[in-house]
């Protein structure tokens, strides 16, 4: 008889798996103490990942927090105010790291899916006064998570990174998913990046590889962000290991995401027909996928459970919204199956409570 089959998992592209090819790098990998800077494997990553994003310097970090937190640590000093966009997983989702170990102000700014103005970021200035703190750094996040995989273009980078540099601020760039960004709008990932002075992005999500991410900059910024690695614990001995698979990452995993971003559009317009369902399919940039289910009756919470008892995984942000991701690993009949569970459950629960349909 045949087991229970593995569920769909839409939860997050952070639950990819590596490829053969990255396994096989793995073994094969050249090692040493990457604290004494004398892994090769690590140093080759690292110089990659910098000419790729055209800085001058790179490093590798064990995940997109500690990525974040670093480049915070390195950008500004302690008490200073930093402004980020008030939906922003720096501020979300990385536990207040910003606060209780950076020592920085978080100075909130809600943008336009996901993208600051640039006029809002100016009306955040202050004047020097004794009574503020020093504002030394904005954040912007692209893609842009809890906005529905967003994208902030170039020209909009641009105009906010204006704004920044005329006001003494560093600009700094969470881009977790910045490829996606860049194959979505089928551009070089530097047109993004030539407008900010930091950026960090991930290896362990839509590119796959197990562990690690990015930070890259000048560098000056690149020498204290490994001091401020090293002080969270973050210096790594055979980190060969971990940056193998991401130098297969970066050579081949690239433009597979094209493929994400076709199943997220396909999953988002079908789930718009969906009764009791809304979706702002504007927002459906990339491989990210929000819905609310407001209009059938019932919570998140309870509306997961359900998608779960027939084998789909997802997430939810609030009460009545719905988080899909997708990933290599999820093909079109995974789709087609999802969006089966998901109208059954939308049609039973309406059926239950009575819904006009
Ligand atoms: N995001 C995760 C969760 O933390 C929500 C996810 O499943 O999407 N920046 C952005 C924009 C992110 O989306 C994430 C992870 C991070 C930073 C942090 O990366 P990790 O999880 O490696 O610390």
């Amino acid at each position: 008889m045949d087991g229970p089959k593995d569920p769909i998992d839409l939860r997050s592209d952070t639950v990819t798996l590596p490829t053969e090819e990255m396994l096989e790098a793995i073994k094969q990998a050249k090692l040493g103490d990457d604290v004494y800077r004398e892994d090769p494997t690590v140093n080759r990553l690292e110089e990659f990942a910098a000419a790729k994003m055209g800085k001058e310097a790179a490093l590798l970090v064990t995940s997109g927090t500690q990525a974040n937190l670093v480049s915070l640590m390195s950008n500004s000093k302690r008490g200073d105010m930093i402004i980020l966009e008030a939906d922003s997983h720096i501020y979300w989702y990385e536990v207040g790291g910003l606060s209780s170990i950076a020592g920085l102000l978080p100075w909130l700014i809600k943008g336009r899916m996901g993208v600051i103005a640039p006029d809002d970021l100016e009306a955040a200035m202050r004047p020097s006064d004794i009574h503020f703190p020093l504002t030394s750094m904005v954040c912007v996040e692209n893609t842009h998570n809890r906005a529905g995989g967003t994208i902030t273009k170039p020209g909009q980078l641009r105009d906010i990174s204006e704004v920044a540099k005329a006001n003494d601020l560093r600009i700094h760039m969470d881009g977790a998913r910045i490829f996606n960004a860049a194959v979505a709008m089928g551009i070089d990932v530097k047109e993004f990046t030539r407008h900010v002075d930091t950026l960090m992005f991930c290896l362990s999500k839509g590119l796959c590889c197990p562990v690690g991410s990015i930070v890259a900059g000048n560098s000056g910024f690149i020498d204290r962000a490994r001091k401020a690695r090293k002080i969270l614990g973050g210096g790594m001995r055979q980190a060969g290991i971990i940056a193998a698979p991401g130098i297969v990452a970066l050579e081949t995993m690239i433009d597979r995401l094209a493929d994400d971003h076709r199943n997220a559009r396909i999953l988002a317009e079908r789930l718009a027909r969906i009764d009791g369902i809304a979706i702002d399919l504007e927002a459906v940039q990339t491989n990210i996928v929000y819905f609310d289910i407001g209009g059938l009756g019932i919570s998140s919470e309870m509306f997961l459970s359900k998608l779960k008892q027939e084998g789909v995984l997802a997430s939810n942000r609030d009460e009545s919204k719905i988080r899909m991701v997708t990933h290599r690993g999820i093909e079109r009949e995974h789709i087609q199956k999802t969006l089966g569970v998901v109208e059954c459950v939308s049609a039973k629960t309406r059926e239950h409570r009575g819904i006009e349909i």
